[in-house]
């Protein structure tokens, strides 16, 4: 029997009900779980941000400690909900109860790690060149943060925003994606436990009509976005017009370098790992494999070999290794860029447009002989695609590697020390990864790319609190 969930908009600590704007259900699990909700109109977007405009003072006086334990219990809470979360997310999005068990433990310490951000937010305090007077440097909320995410990670990436904001003395609008919108209502309800003042975070639901009326509401202070590159850059003109902070994390064509002298087996589970775990669909995931020719030939039949094992099915299996894409939307999206890739007279080596599978699956699929300059070299495919791009030496897969305008994430396998420094040096990505995935991050380490891939200042780990906060500089002296 189809199970219904019909959600409500959180704003001030209150459901706000509206009309059925939007539905999801995943077509891969038919009849499982159907969900619905509305959309978020400019009024009840001003709402939402004139509430947390309160939130931001009495989050202030309620103090830092109050804060670090509200944060540390929504931890506790995720942790010890894991399993009734990662199942929600495996029926709304498709993701792997492996993988969404994963992710709803990364938030949880996404949370208890900024609880204890919260009690070191420290300043610095120092002469002035003026005798008698001090410099005090502070970090203060930026105020209202607007957070609009994505499915893919449905609960870790809002937790990397909605955490540091609160630990920085920030309140939140956020906005979900409307695909997994069952996860965000999940979440809320933790928060709304967790003891934070009414209007600390307030969620509004929606699709892209209700994203584009957050951004573009007044009093928002700084607006945290991930998502599609095309979004990002509607995002950041509407910042730019009105002179808000922000802070884009968007797609990347992120490449692995496979040199060879690597561990192959270490290789191959890093390409098909980073290819077509999570069915692709990570802005980490890998789409070029840049393979020294020496090595090519066994490395892509062992690739093909692998891939061969993998158990694709149902998410809610606890065995399955691939999941189906989140939506048809997505479908059909891959299978027009897979079909332009074809239509360049390039074959799949397995998968593609005569793999057809039902439902929301997409079979893996990999191109060999790919050039820099063809769609897969340039475009992000988000799914389980990629393509073999064949080069001889070293300096010719770092010129590949930095062969378009993206840099999110790169990869080298290597045994070479030289190699793995060059790398590090040359690659122009913000994630570099050395014998590992180019997926798969810490939550204590800074995280974004550079180029068309990211925008603004760092999230995750410490160097979350550039965006989260003001640079406050006084000048003090005693008389
Ligand atoms: C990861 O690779 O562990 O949307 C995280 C995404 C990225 C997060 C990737 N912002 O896929």
């Amino acid at each position: 029997m189809t199970e219904t969930i019909t959600l409500s908009h959180h704003v001030a600590g209150r459901a706000v009900t509206g009309s059925t704007a939007f539905e999801q259900s995943n077509p891969a699990l038919p009849d499982d779980l159907r969900v619905e909700g509305p959309e978020a109109a400019p009024d009840l977007v001003a709402e939402a941000v004139a509430a947390a405009r309160g939130a931001v003072d009495a989050l202030a006086s309620a103090g830092i400690e109050a804060r670090a334990d509200a944060l540390a219990r929504i931890g506790r809470a995720l942790a010890a909900e894991a399993d009734r979360l990662a199942l929600l997310i495996a029926r709304e999005t498709g993701k792997t109860l492996g993988d969404s068990k994963g992710e709803v433990m990364r938030a949880a310490r996404l949370f208890d790690f900024f609880a204890g951000e919260t009690l070191r937010n420290v300043g610095e305090r120092f002469a002035s060149t003026r005798p008698g007077a001090t410099v005090e440097v502070d970090y203060a909320p930026v105020g209202v943060v607007a957070a609009i995410t994505p499915w893919n990670f449905p609960i870790a990436i809002p937790a990397w925003k909605i955490a540091p904001a609160l630990a920085f003395g920030n309140a939140v609008v956020w906005k979900p994606s409307e695909i997994s919108s069952a996860t965000a209502d999940a979440l809320m309800k933790i928060i709304a436990e967790s003891g934070l003042p009414a209007g600390s975070v307030n969620m509004l639901l929606g699709a892209g009509g209700a994203g584009k009326a957050l951004t573009e509401a007044d009093g928002v202070d700084a607006i945290s976005f991930t998502g599609s590159v095309a979004t990002g850059e509607r995002v950041r003109l509407a910042a730019a017009q009105r002179s808000v902070r922000v802070q884009l994390e968007m797609g990347g064509v992120n490449g692995l370098i496979v040199m060879a002298d690597a561990d192959l087996d270490n290789a191959v589970d890093c390409a098909v790992n980073g290819a077509f775990f999570a069915a692709g669909q990570r802005c980490t995931a890998t789409s070029r494999i840049i393979v020294e020719e020496a090595i090519a030939d066994r490395f892509v039949e062992a690739v093909k070999a692998k891939v061969a094992t993998l158990k694709i099915g149902d998410p809610r299996d606890p065995a399955t290794q691939v999941g189906p894409l989140a939506a048809p939307r997505q479908k059909q999206l891959i299978a027009r860029q897979v079909a332009e890739v074809e239509g360049t007279g390039l074959k799949p080596l397995f998968g593609g447009s005569a793999a057809e599978m039902e439902h929301c699956f997409y079979a893996p699929t990999l191109f060999d002989n790919v050039s820099t300059a063809s769609t897969l070299g340039q475009e992000e495919i988000f799914g389980p695609v990629a393509g073999v791009i064949r080069v001889n030496g070293f300096d010719e897969a770092i010129e590949t590697l930095n062969g378009n305008r993206f840099g999110l994430s790169a990869g080298i396998c290597t045994r070479s020390l030289l190699h793995a420094e060059e790398f590090k040096r040359r690659a122009r990505a913000g994630m570099l990864m050395v014998n590992l995935p180019t997926a798969g991050v810490d939550y204590h380490a800074p995280f974004g790319g550079t180029g068309a891939s990211s925008y603004g200042p760092r999230e995750q780990g410490r160097a979350a609190r550039t965006f989260y906060t003001i640079l406050k500089t006084s000048y003090q002296k005693a008389l």
